[in-house]
């Protein structure tokens, strides 16, 4: 028989039990396939996706636009490593440079990949430009982040599960309270080695926490008094999710080193990169860093695809306008409930808050129940539960979505 044989759900949920590495405890449906704001199952079930495969895939389930792309690059030539030049790698960090406003793109795949590129950097400009002495920089993170899986950046994750047992620990961050300014100053002026602060924009992970207004925006002008750099991770929350092309753009705040992935290549391969101005990026020089795949032109041709998709469909400001509407529509219905306590969010990055305890199984059985009404949505931190539908939504569909929401939510209502 085929190895790629035709499974019902049972079977491929056992195979993945059996011969995958333990993980994952993934929402029992088995995806087979995607278009737009839709996935199917196996048995072609359709559900709304509002995971969007946690914000990759902002421009909808294999854009048209993309795949061609893709395709086209693929029957040409894939990989050719960096030690060769490739001719699409260029066009690629120029149009991404002067999308985002920077001089110079390093690329990478993973999200974590740039994460570490991202402070490699950031350590290699503290030692060349900043002056601090060897082996003595430290950049300052948050607690609850979410920045990836490497042995370093787990070493800062205050997320027990994610990082108990993988020690030793890099020792050379700085934990404080996100959203706290005081504290951000304090470990600024107690730590003359500090080169950089890490920070999502919005805490995904945390359960979609949203800062105080202003916090970003007085947070680099506390950088920019230490000189220290600002490290905006929008792995997440970047590429439109939130409203805007990035989230810093809520507060007018220009990164000085900016970290993009997931949707950089809406979701068609891993693709991130890193992204800073001459005076930052130029302490790199051949040798200090690469990757045998980052900035292959199979890659490159798909983010200018996907960057094209955001600005051709205007999907920053649709993310603006439905989000409001599912905020609004949402808070209509919170007003008569005791099973959800709130929405918050910006754009389309949204969480609700199910009125249980952290340990509970209601959120989880809500997704269950969503699920069977045709809406895919997963929980994060026990009791909170994240809806980020691809962006290329309309508002016809958006309504649809807060209806089977609503409906389902009341199943739960005592
Ligand atoms: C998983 C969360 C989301 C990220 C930010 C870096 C990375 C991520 C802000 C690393 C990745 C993913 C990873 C995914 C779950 C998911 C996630 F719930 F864990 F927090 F999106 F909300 N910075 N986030 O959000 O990027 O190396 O994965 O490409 O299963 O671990 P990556």
């Amino acid at each position: 028989m085929a190895v790629l044989q035709k499974l019902t759900s049972e079977e491929a949920i056992s195979l993945e039990k059996k011969y995958g590495s333990n993980t994952y405890k993934p929402l029992p449906v088995v995806l087979s396939r995607g278009e737009g704001v839709f996935v199917w199952d196996v048995d072609g079930k359709k559900y709304y996706d509002f995971l969007s495969a946690y914000s990759a895939v902002n421009q909808g389930h294999c854009h048209p636009k993309i795949i061609n792309a893709m395709v086209e690059q693929a029957q040409t030539i894939t990989l050719t490593s960096r030690a060769f030049y490739n001719d699409k790698l260029g066009l690629y960090e120029k149009y991404t440079c002067e999308y985002f406003g920077f001089d110079k793109l390093l690329p990478m795949n993973s999200g974590a990949e740039g994460v570490e590129a991202a402070i490699k950097v950031c350590r290699k400009w503290a030692y060349d430009v900043k002056g601090i002495a060897e082996n003595q920089a430290k950049i300052i993170v948050c607690n609850n982040n979410f920045h990836g899986r490497t042995t370093t950046i787990v070493s800062f994750s205050s997320d027990s599960t994610s990082n108990t047992n993988f020690g030793p620990y890099a020792d050379a961050f700085i934990n404080i309270e996100y959203d706290n300014l005081e504290q951000l100053e304090s470990a600024l002026k107690n730590n003359p080695n500090v080169a950089g602060f890490l920070v999502e924009p919005i805490q995904g992970e945390a359960g979609v926490y949203v800062p105080s207004e202003g916090y970003l925006s007085k947070a680099k002008a506390l950088c920019e008094a230490y000189n220290v750099l600002f490290i905006a991770d929008e792995i997440q929350t970047g590429i439109a999710r939130t409203g805007e092309l990035l989230a810093v753009n809520h507060e007018n705040v220009k990164p000085d080193i900016l970290i993009l992935g997931k949707a950089l290549s809406g979701g068609a391969y891993p693709i991130s990169a890193v992204l800073a101005n001459n005076d930052i990026m130029g302490v790199m020089i051949p040798g200090t860093h690469g990757s045998t795949f980052g900035g292959n032109p199979l890659a490159a041709v798909i983010a200018i695809a996907a960057l094209e998709v955001v600005k051709e469909e205007n999907l920053a400001e649709n993310s603006k306008v439905l989000g409001e509407l599912f905020r609004s529509e949402l808070n209509k219905y919170i007003e008569t409930s005791s099973i959800i306590t709130k929405v918050r969010g910006k754009g389309l990055l949204n969480a609700v808050v199910v009125n249980d305890t952290e340990d509970s199984k209601t959120a989880w059985n809500m997704c269950l129940k969503l699920r069977d009404n045709g809406l895919i949505a997963k929980p994060t931190h026990g009791n909170i539960i994240r809806f980020a539908p691809p962006l290329v939504m309309n508002r016809e569909q958006l309504l649809d979505c807060v209806d089977i929401i609503t409906r389902t939510f009341k199943e739960f209502e005592n």
